[in-house]
């Protein structure tokens, strides 16, 4: 069993796109065990993607990340990571396969509609990120014990 950190970001929270993409991700077989709708400051977002922060493209993607509001859950099921990474489809929608979140939603490389963790060890920072324990629902089995 995996947790996984998915934004729906602001591109595609603004076209009405996030039922369909919520939907995706519990017909999936992921579930949502936390989820906040949520506008980032520039220095939440600034901070959220400190990794990128040399990169020429870091400025815009934190304007537009603070552009309007997101959708924060956290995702928990088998394999969730690679799972949702599936779902979501290559980061420029234009390279990414047919069917997919990105492709269908996205409109270029930083308007790709969706964000997931890329590996357990980046879950593990970006789920507390954005939720504290007490905002997370425990495990099934932890619920049918
Ligand atoms: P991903 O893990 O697929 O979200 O992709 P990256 O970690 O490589 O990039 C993180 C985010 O930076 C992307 F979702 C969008 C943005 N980005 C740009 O805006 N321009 C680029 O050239 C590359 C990434």
């Amino acid at each position: 069993m995996e947790r996984t950190l998915s934004i729906v970001k602001p591109d595609a929270v603004a076209k009405g796109a996030l039922g369909e993409i919520l939907r995706r991700f519990e017909a999936d077989g992921l579930r949502i065990v936390a989820l906040k709708l949520i506008r980032l400051t520039e220095e939440q977002a600034r901070g959220f993607y400190a990794v990128h922060k040399s990169r020429p493209f870091y400025a815009s993607l934190v304007k537009f990340m603070s552009s309007g509001p997101v959708v924060v859950s956290v995702l928990e099921g088998d394999d969730a990571i690679a799972r949702n990474r599936r779902l979501m489809g290559a980061t420029d929608p234009a390279n990414a396969a047919p069917g997919t979140i990105r492709r269908e939603f996205g409109s270029d490389i930083e308007r790709n509609a969706v964000h997931g963790s890329d590996a357990v060890a980046t879950a593990r920072v970006e789920i507390p990120y954005f939720f504290n324990a007490t905002e997370i629902q425990a495990p099934v089995e932890a619920l049918a014990g």
